[in-house]
């Protein structure tokens, strides 16, 4: 059905006024996933699909120009850690300053949507103008086809986040799941020695159900219990891990359903990127709220989305 067909269809009955209010509120639902129980696409033909179908993971080489990273860092030198000003943090989500590594100029926490706070304005321009490009999009649309995304969180890491082997898919999957994305963006040499990612070979969508693990159902609180029995099951099941090393410029995609984690360090300096995002018609939440039995994707945490070209969303302004 063509758009046009379906603004008339959602504005049939109802006085007009409201019969229009509606129909535009609901085009919007249908364009954000929201309301309209949208299908993937089919995995197009070829190698990178492939082998993310079986995989769950890609690693594109020189998706990144070199001239964007490095703009991205002097905007994180001179906004962030020359200022004495607090930042919206990764691990405490809290405005706070910058508290260093002993004898380093390296902070201990990341900072959590830079792209959408307003006392970040140079980083946020330097992430829009590295990651949503057509570039970026067309090796997304390599792996699964959809053509058009929506970012919805970002995180810079200055230092190894020390995180234990998860799912991002827990807290933000799409439905059908799987097919969210994690977009891992190195912006400096990544070495076995400054705390890389390990990611799990593990099929994309696959989904070890909470039953079959003899834990609870998905719930806010049932996190750490999920995912220790989790990792039991990928030591006996699944004990190899990747870790790429890898070089600014690099991106590494995996699935919100693929378990991945950080290695430890002796360096502490690791400069990275992740990116959460969807094929844009796509419904989303977390495995919590879908099974609460969520019938259509939550309102926020953002308060504004905006488009960037033809192929990129990104929620601009959140409530953190
Ligand atoms: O950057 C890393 O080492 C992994 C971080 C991560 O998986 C996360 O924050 O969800």
């Amino acid at each position: 059905m063509s758009v046009a067909q379906k603004i008339r269809e959602l504005g049939r009955g109802g006085p007009r006024g409201l019969r229009l209010r509606h129909a535009a509120k609901q085009l919007v639902d249908l364009v954000d996933g929201t309301t309209f129980r949208a299908r993937p696409v089919p995995a197009p033909e070829g190698a990178t699909s492939a082998f993310y179908e079986q995989y769950g993971y890609a690693i594109f080489r020189g998706a990144v120009e070199a001239e964007k990273i490095a703009a991205l860092c002097t905007a994180l030198d001179d906004e962030v850690i020359g200022s004495p000003d607090p930042f919206l943090r990764h691990k405490s989500l809290k405005r706070e300053p910058n508290v260093f590594l002993d004898g380093t100029r390296v902070p201990r926490d990341g900072l959590l949507n830079p792209h959408a706070q307003p006392e970040s304005p140079r980083t946020a321009a330097a992430i829009e103008a590295l990651l949503l490009t057509d570039r970026v999009a067309e090796l997304l649309t390599q792996i699964d086809g959809a053509r058009n995304y929506t970012v919805h969180q970002t995180i810079v890491f200055f230092t190894p986040p020390g995180t234990g082997l998860h799912l991002d898919g827990w807290s933000f999957d799409t439905e059908p799941r799987g097919f969210g994305h994690t977009l891992w963006i190195p912006l400096e040499p990544i070495t076995l020695r400054n705390g890389p990612l390990a990611i799990v070979p593990w099929p994309r969508g696959k989904v070890v159900a909470p039953a079959e693990l003899n834990v609870e159902a998905a719930s806010v609180e049932s996190y750490e219990l999920y995912h220790a029995a989790l990792s039991k099951y990928i030591r006996q099941h699944a004990p190899d891990c990747v870790v790429p090393q890898l070089e600014p410029g690099d991106l590494v995609v995996f699935a919100s359903t693929t378990p991945h984690g950080t290695l430890p360090f002796v360096q502490p300096s690791r400069r990275a990127m992740q990116v959460i995002a969807r094929p844009s018609n796509l419904r989303w939440g977390s495995w919590p709220q879908f099974e609460a039995g969520l019938d259509h994707s939550p309102n926020g945490p953002w308060k504004a989305l905006k488009s960037v070209g033809e192929h990129w969303r990104i929620v601009c302004q959140t409530t953190d």
